[in-house]
């Protein structure tokens, strides 16, 4: 299997840490988005929107990340990421909608401008923090409730889980911790999964 991505990007860390957690590795294959390599011609042929990440398994091309995630976990031995129960499946499919169309897209839009506006000479906007702030927290109010009385969010760890790391972690990296760490459950929850080992490995801070 090939994987086309940056280590940076949210939507290549799913996917890393997502073959991470199935004891599997694919060969990597980096798009340099400094050199824009991912509007290039060859990579609009395997993308077209010209984003990553791409998954090659042999002669089947496969992009969107949340797609990716969920063929791997179907296609590859290792333990299940997916909820055999009907319900708890269900339930991994909700909360993985709510971050794909509520919680990343404000969350990541402020960490976005807190990276990128000093690299362009600008002042940091408070407004634009705090927009994302207030996007995430309101994600953020709902998972403390659901997190109430269970460890993850679909019965075990899951592909869910897996979905909202990448965000948490670039939320404390900018400076947006505090959206997680006011909310004891999910506080919890984000210890749990972040000191997995697959995910350290993700982010380059283990083997
Ligand atoms: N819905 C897509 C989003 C992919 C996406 O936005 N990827 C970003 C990195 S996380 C990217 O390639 N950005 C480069 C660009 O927009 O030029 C997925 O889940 O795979």
């Amino acid at each position: 299997m090939k994987l086309y991505g940056h280590p940076l990007s949210t939507c290549t860390r799913k996917v890393l840490c997502t073959l991470a957690e199935k004891g599997h590795t694919a060969e990597f294959v980096f798009i340099d988005f400094a050199k824009n390599e991912q509007k290039q011609p060859a990579h609009l042929a395997r993308q077209p929107f010209g984003v990553v990440p791409v998954l090659e398994d042999d002669d089947f091309g496969l992009y969107e990340s949340r797609a990716i995630i969920r063929y791997l976990d179907a296609r590859l031995s290792g333990p299940a990421l997916t909820p055999s129960n009907v319900r708890e499946r269900a339930l991994m499919d909700q909360w993985i909608s709510v971050e794909q169309g509520n919680f990343s897209g404000p969350v990541m839009k402020a960490v976005m401008h807190v990276m990128f506006a000093p690299m362009r000479g600008e002042a940091v906007d408070p407004a634009i923090v705090a927009e994302g702030k207030a996007g995430g927290a309101r994600v953020l109010d709902v998972l403390e409730k659901a997190l109430a009385d269970c460890e993850y969010l679909a019965g075990g760890f899951s592909l869910a889980d897996i979905c909202y790391l990448p965000y948490l972690e670039y939320a404390f990296a900018t400076g947006m911790g505090e959206i997680i760490t006011e909310r004891p459950n999910v506080n919890r929850w984000w210890q749990r999964i972040s000191a997995r080992p697959t995910w350290q490995k993700t982010i380059g801070k283990a083997d």
